[in-house]
């Protein structure tokens, strides 16, 4: 069976299409290893899935993105007739709301569930009839047309049973990262992968240093990042893997980074990442308000822990990368102001710093307090949370889900032109980053199903 899987990206943002969508090379593996009979294709465009005409399509999309999902889905329905899988944060934080055409939608970890839906698929030619089968997915039921949720599927276990991503070529050629473990064991009010991954789950360190050695094989690069959403969350690993990266000599030829935790950085972690050439860090410093941070991280952190840890980092050698959240529900001018000055006060400590709006993702408790407010609801028009990957490209009076009743909409409208200055002026050098790796990705095949050579 041939599966073709696509992200829906907007194509005009070179932040959105620059970096391969890691969690589709994860499934192709995946049904590779323990399926039979199957060939999967990852595909840049739609018009490559219709010219090819897979068997079954897979999309995967966040909430910003869903309208291009399902209008992608629609073309490739109307002129393919094939089955249409959704998956992703979108669909798993929302599963009763599997929009048409998707026959079915995969809520949370996708490999093992795709695989079962796959064996379905190949086995059974009414396999329509049986998909109350299957964990972890929903459905749109053919007789009565209303959207089924089944019961939810067991993260995959051992961790280790997943097989390293499919890295091609003619896709990984400019920017190099890896996951070292899904999840987080937070709970941050706004943030959404949580609701995928459950839990904190580290794949081990042995593995972590296998993966990175294959992608030393096949690209040599000079840095690779941790996309984990919490790359230090077991002490003893990073002190494992620390020993390993020394061992197999890879702190010699390359740099690593990754996001970390205010209140877990102390001096003595900070050397075991400078031992292993982890050279730069980022994290969520959201405000320089106590109030605000309360309400967005649960108590987790402070203004005092973190200014505490840009400072270890700082001395220690570990550049740093904040991000920052503006429009919090409460935030007053005052807040923002508290925000601003933080900022002004470790700018020369900071290699760079993001900004957001804060935006009420589906399936956080920001999103619950949202809907309260009426600010969204489950058929909202997606395209209200687009914003911009870089701050200082967002227009003030661009139209998006807003939902802090303690400053007016104007009002706000100021203080983006403001964070625009400071974002412009942090991060002079990163605004052409993704054009940048897009460049340096090497001319390959189209469809880019080869391996580079062991
Ligand atoms: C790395 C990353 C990026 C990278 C790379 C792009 C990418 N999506 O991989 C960059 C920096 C380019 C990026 C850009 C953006 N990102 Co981003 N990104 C992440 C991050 C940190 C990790 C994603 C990841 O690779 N996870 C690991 C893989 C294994 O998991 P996965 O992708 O979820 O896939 C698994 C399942 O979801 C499922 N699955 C997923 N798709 C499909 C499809 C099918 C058919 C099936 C069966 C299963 C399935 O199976 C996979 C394996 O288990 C997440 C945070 C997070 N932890 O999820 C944010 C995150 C996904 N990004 C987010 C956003 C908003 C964006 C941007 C819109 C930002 C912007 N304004 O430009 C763009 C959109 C880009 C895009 N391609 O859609 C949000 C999405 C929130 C939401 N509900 O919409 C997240 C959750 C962060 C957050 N703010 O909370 N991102
Ligand atoms: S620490 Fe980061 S990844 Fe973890 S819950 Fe908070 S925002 Fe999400």
């Amino acid at each position: 069976m041939h599966i073709g899987l696509i992200p829906a990206v907007r194509f005009e943002e070179s932040s959105q299409r620059a970096i391969p969508v890691i969690g589709l090379y994860y499934l192709a593996s995946y049904l590779e290893e323990y399926g039979q009979d199957i060939r999967v294709t990852v595909y840049k465009k739609p018009e490559e899935i219709l010219e090819d005409k897979p068997d079954l399509a897979g999309i995967s999309s966040v909430t910003e993105n869903m309208n291009i999902a399902v209008s992608w889905a629609e073309e490739i329905k109307n002129k393919l007739n094939i089955p249409l899988v959704l998956g992703g944060n979108h669909i798993s934080a929302l599963p009763h709301t599997l929009p048409q055409p998707f026959d079915v939608g995969v809520i949370g970890e996708g490999e093992e569930t795709f695989l079962q839906l796959v064996n379905l698929l190949q086995k059974e030619s009414q396999w329509y009839r049986k998909l109350k089968k299957i964990q972890g997915i929903c459905f749109r039921d053919r007789d009565t047309g209303e959207v089924v949720k089944n019961t939810a599927r067991a993260l995959i276990h051992p961790i280790t049973k997943i097989p390293f991503p499919r890295r091609e070529p003619s896709v990984w050629g400019g920017f190099h990262y890896c996951f070292s473990s899904r999840g987080c064991p937070y709970h941050c009010t706004f943030c959404s992968p949580t609701k995928i991954w459950k839990c904190y789950r580290p794949f081990p360190a042995d593995y972590v240093a296998e993966e990175l050695s294959q992608i030393f094989r096949y690209f040599n690069p000079f840095y690779i990042h941790f996309f984990d959403d919490l790359f230090i969350g077991d002490r003893e690993r990073v002190k494992k893997l620390r020993h390993l990266i020394n061992a197999y000599g890879l702190n010699r030829r390359c740099n690593f980074g990754g996001h970390i935790r205010a209140d877990l950085m102390d001096d003595e972690l900070c050397r075991d990442l400078r031992g292993m050439n982890f050279t730069s860090g980022s994290f969520g410093a959201e405000s320089g308000s106590d109030k605000i941070l309360k309400f967005l991280k649960t108590g987790s952190t402070s203004v005092e822990m973190n200014q505490n840890a840009i400072d270890i980092c700082y001395r220690n050698g570990i550049q740093l990368n904040l991000s920052f959240i503006i429009g919090t529900p409460g935030e007053t001018e005052e807040d923002i102001k508290k925000t601003m000055d933080f900022i002004e006060l470790n700018k020369g400590k900071l290699m760079g710093m993001e900004v957001f709006i804060l935006l009420p993702y589906p399936g956080t408790p920001i999103w619950t307090l949202a809907k309260r407010k009426g600010a969204v609801s489950d058929n909202m028009n997606w395209d209200l949370f687009r914003t911009k990957a870089f701050f200082s490209e967002i227009d003030e009076d661009m139209d998006f889900v807003y939902i802090n009743d303690a400053m007016d909409r104007k009002t706000f409208g100021k203080y983006i032109k403001v964070f625009k200055e400071i974002d412009g002026e942090l991060n002079r050098n990163n605004l052409k980053i993704y054009e940048t790796i897009e460049k340096t990705i090497p001319p390959g095949t189209k469809k880019g199903n080869s391996l580079p050579p062991q």
